[in-house]
């Protein structure tokens, strides 16, 4: 029988997750507990919730495996694939950020020519420098960022910033932002969406819009009437 819920991938088990899920429940969603499965179909609503590693969703929404996704707006800038914003839903909220020691001498991001900066971020790097013609050496590492100045491998650092707790504890100070990010509702560029499927996205996402506003008061017991 052909499937005709949306489905809809969130992060499986990160910083994004919970806020996700909250974000989906004030919109008036009903949905089992997440965390013991992989998906899980809404009550009152034909959509799907696929739960999934956060770098995985843009490939997922991208191919049309899932109709949309939740994901960080770097995980995009990063990934570079074809799929639209639909809105930006203002949780997750952070920024990819050039940080270098506190103690160095460096006061302008000009001064890193031919700098060691480490990044889980590269491809994001490397079009900033790019375009600010600084000639810089960029070494891609999958985590632990911050320790890499320590170490005495890296000149500088490229990580997202929430709070900047992170940074003063490990003696590093912002010198330049490379954009702000925050969590994004995803879906694909050239998907083929069924009519049926495309009027079931309107509601979902007319709704989504009331709860950014603040002005969601529909009654949740049933979403389609
Ligand atoms: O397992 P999976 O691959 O799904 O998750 P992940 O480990 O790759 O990602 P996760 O859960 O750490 O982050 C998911 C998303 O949350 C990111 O892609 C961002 O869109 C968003 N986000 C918001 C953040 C932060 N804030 C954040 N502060 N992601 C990571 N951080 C890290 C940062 O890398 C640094 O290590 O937190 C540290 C800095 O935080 P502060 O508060 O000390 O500045
Ligand atoms: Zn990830």
């Amino acid at each position: 029988m052909k499937n005709t819920n949306l489905k809809l991938a969130i992060q499986k088990n990160g910083r994004l997750t919970e806020d996700a899920v909250n974000f989906l429940r004030s919109a008036g969603l009903q949905f089992e507990n997440y965390k013991q499965k992989l998906f899980s179909s809404c009550r009152n609503f034909p959509l799907e919730i696929v739960y999934v590693r956060d770098d995985d969703i843009p490939d997922y929404v991208e191919s049309g495996a899932v109709d949309l996704g939740i994901v960080g707006q770097n995980i995009l800038n990063e990934s570079n694939k074809d799929v639209k914003n639909i809105m930006n839903l203002n949780f997750g909220i952070c920024s990819l950020s050039i940080a270098i020691p506190e103690n160095s001498d460096v006061k302008v991001v000009k001064q890193l020519i031919n700098a060691r900066i480490f990044t889980s971020y590269p491809n994001s790097t490397k079009k900033y420098f790019k375009k600010k013609n600084i000639p810089v050496n960029i070494i891609a590492v999958s985590g632990s960022v911050e320790i890499t100045p320590a170490l005495g491998i890296a000149d500088a650092i490229v990580d997202l910033v929430a709070t900047g707790r992170t940074l003063a504890l490990n003696d590093l100070r912002i010198i330049e932002k490379i954009y702000d990010s925050q969590a994004i509702l995803i879906t694909g560029s050239k998907n083929n969406l069924s009519e049926e499927k495309q009027i079931l996205m309107q509601k979902l996402i007319n709704r989504f819009k009331k709860v950014l506003s603040g002005i969601s008061s529909l009654p949740v017991e049933k979403l389609i009437i």
